[in-house]
């Protein structure tokens, strides 16, 4: 059913590009895109029916392990399983959504090697997926960056190596069409990839990727939700999410440190359409590897990163307090886009002291 879906997302997409190229070729006059009756949106039921229940014993997907440090000096050859997963878990409380996965997280796996290993990368389509998919990681040289090797059926899988020839962070997503939509339903990951001797030392290390989500109906409407390949062209999301859903890295769930450690954060923007204006409330990145690159620099507030990149920002922490992981376009936090590092221990008021709070009870620090 959703293979069909995809081959009516594919023509949608054609028919919008038809539409702009009819624009351009017409200067002076206005073209207004129609509906589309064919696109996804639209089949099988009424825009304007309600979503379907939530499925009883839906939860959230779970959250990815950042991969261990590189211990070793030697390249060598590193193998690697990855398996395209579609589950239908919560996005939000009362949402849930058909997720496209790489092994049933948002983001995938982190990928972690060192600079001059071979990888030898198996992916996998798991047998009750519904469309093909495939694996694009920014990190390889050569044709698609694996995508044109790894267009694999559900039940099939394909194996092929790469040398990993630069360091860095970079992302990897599904490179199966329309691309945006594999990866606006959660296809999308890092690999890091170390210098020899890897990178300096810290105390603890986050992995947190934005992704931006479209879906058919209002915003807040609560059920099973569907992607909207229309809002998508439109790039208009209707969530904007750290680690695949509302809340995923908040409350019970927020990320942990103590006063006194320097964090690492390997942060990554799967998009598929919105960069991000990366910033931590409260804090200063004493250090951010801009784009992914080699050499950092210092003393940083916001950090731009692309759709389709990756950043690592790290700081110390000398306060005690809920410090929260923003994109400093502040509309996206009303979409969902928050993390947060709780982070315990001593008070420190030679750096920050509260002589006289504002005794207002309302709470602006979310
Ligand atoms: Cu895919």
């Amino acid at each position: 059913m959703l293979r069909k879906f995809s081959v009516l997302a594919a023509v949608s997409v054609l028919t919008a590009l038809a539409l702009i190229l009819s624009a351009c070729a017409a200067p002076g006059s206005l073209t207004v895109s129609q509906p589309n009756p064919g696109s996804a949106d639209s089949q099988g039921s009424s825009p304007k029916a309600a979503p379907a229940p939530v499925p009883a014993g839906t939860v959230r997907l779970p959250q990815p392990q950042v991969a261990p440090p590189i211990q070793r000096s030697e390249p060598t050859t590193v193998k690697v399983e990855i398996e395209a997963k579609e589950i239908t878990a919560l996005l939000d409380d009362g949402v849930a959504f058909h997720y496209w996965t790489f092994n049933g997280t948002v983001p995938g796996p982190m990928i972690r090697v060192m600079q001059g290993d071979t990888v030898e990368l198996t992916f996998k389509n798991a047998p009750d997926s519904h469309a093909t998919h495939s694996i694009d990681l920014h990190a390889v040289t050569g044709p698609g960056g694996g995508a044109k090797v790894t267009q694999v059926a559900p039940g099939k899988s394909a194996t092929f190596r790469f040398k990993a020839l630069n360091p860095g962070v970079y992302v990897y997503h599904c490179a199966t069409g329309p691309v945006a939509l594999h990866i606006a339903n959660g296809m999308y990951g890092l690999i890091v990839v170390e210098p020899p001797g890897g990178l300096p030392k810290v105390d603890r290390e986050f992995y947190v990727m934005q992704g931006d989500i479209y879906l058919q109906g209002d915003r807040g409407e609560k059920g099973l939700r569907t992607y909207s390949l229309e809002k998508l062209l439109r790039e208009e999301p209707d969530y904007v999410v750290f680690n695949g859903s509302v809340g995923s890295l908040t409350g019970p769930n927020a990320l942990k440190a103590k006063v006194g450690e320097t964090v690492r954060i390997f942060f990554g923007v799967g998009g598929p359409n919105l960069t991000s204006s990366f910033h931590v409330i409260g804090e200063i990145f004493d250090k951010v590897y801009p784009e992914g690159a080699s050499e950092p620099v210092s003393n940083v507030q916001t950090t731009l990163v692309p759709a389709g990149g990756a950043t690592i920002a790290e700081f110390k922490l000398q306060v005690p307090g809920t410090y929260v992981l923003v994109d400093h376009s502040l509309g996206r936090l009303e979409k969902g886009a928050a993390a947060q590092i709780q982070v315990e221990g001593p008070d420190n008021p030679d750096v920050f002291n509260p002589i006289a709070p504002a005794t207002s009870s309302q709470d602006t620090s979310h």
